[in-house]
């Protein structure tokens, strides 16, 4: 049974004043998004790939259509930076990932903030149409077979799409792991179909078009490599700003791009054992002439 001096001191903690209510103020979220410097540098590098489009069709137009393939393909990996860059620069084609952050405080325990940093979603979809474009370029310059040319074509849709993915999960979970290793992994396919079956493919063309090729595919390499290292300090370790990103980033595309495919379609004017002749669908259409039509022949 409770002694009623008990009920007494019960009721008089019931109804004692309540002691302060811990307060907690939440921070709101960080944001890092682009600046003036990042938006200029997207519309300069809008205007240095519209220019680049229109110099390397225009660059075509002596060439035979048979011969052109390195022309159509050069030219339609800056249409299609171009068209990324407008809409990066024109404020479209960006999300945001947040990430929770821990804020130290000497008396008071720790609290949380979310960091949301600006990604633009237009850059992958550049990518997966482009770098397969650039891959096709170096494998009809070495001579790669058309199975190894499609695999390596396929692994490299594959980093770039599961590169996305891993950009916009979420931090320290499996997700954002899980899809870079497997990102990883395709780029490594990407180096052994091109790089080390082209080394071997190139040695059956001539002595200048194995040392093009050789020396392509090493800066090639050297500079594809950049954007992983670019996308992992900037992009998810957030160790630079949005705007020194794009920057870093725009001096990529520039080389792989345009100064790239301005070295290709010299090269290829320089030594004649680049040509490729395509003949049939590829330069006469689909022809009506030899071909015979049931009922035709009286
Ligand atoms: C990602 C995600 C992280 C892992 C790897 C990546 C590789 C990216 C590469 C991009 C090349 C882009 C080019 C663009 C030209 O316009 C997707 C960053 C391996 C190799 C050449």
């Amino acid at each position: 049974m409770i002694h009623p001096t008990q009920v007494a001191e019960m009721l008089a903690q019931a109804t004692a004043t309540p002691g302060p209510i811990p307060t907690v103020i939440p921070t709101p979220p960080e944001f890092q998004i682009s600046g003036e410097a990042g938006h200029r540098t997207l519309w300069v590098m809008f205007g240095i790939m519209v220019v680049s489009s229109g110099v390397f069709a225009l660059s075509s137009w002596n060439v035979p259509i048979s011969r052109r393939v390195y022309y159509v393909i050069t030219t339609l990996t800056t249409i299609i930076a171009s068209l990324s860059y407008f809409a990066m620069a024109s404020g479209q084609a960006s999300t945001f990932n947040c990430a929770s952050v821990k804020d130290s405080h000497e008396h008071v325990p720790d609290t949380y903030h979310d960091v949301c940093r600006q990604i633009y979603w237009a850059r992958y979809v550049d990518w997966a149409l482009t770098t397969p474009l650039l891959l096709l370029n170096l494998c009809l310059l070495a001579g790669v077979d058309g199975a190894h040319t499609l695999m390596a074509i396929v692994a490299d849709v594959i980093m770039v799409l599961s590169g996305l993915f891993s950009a916009l999960g979420h931090t320290g979970t499996a997700q954002k792991w899980g899809w870079f290793t497997i990102s990883c992994i395709s780029y490594l396919f990407v180096i052994w179909h091109v790089g080390l079956h082209g080394t071997r493919m190139v040695g059956a063309k001539s002595a200048p078009v194995g040392k093009l090729f050789g020396l392509m595919s090493l800066l090639v390499f050297v500079v594809w490599t950049a954007y992983p290292v670019v996308w992992g300090v900037a992009g998810n370790a957030r160790k630079t700003t949005v705007d020194t990103e794009t920057m870093i980033y725009a001096v990529l595309d520039a080389l792989v791009k345009p100064v790239f495919g301005v070295w290709l379609l010299i090269s290829n004017r320089a030594i004649a054992d680049t040509n490729i002749d395509l003949d049939g669908f590829w330069s006469h259409g689909l022809a009506a002439e030899g071909r015979i039509r049931v009922g035709d022949e009286e």
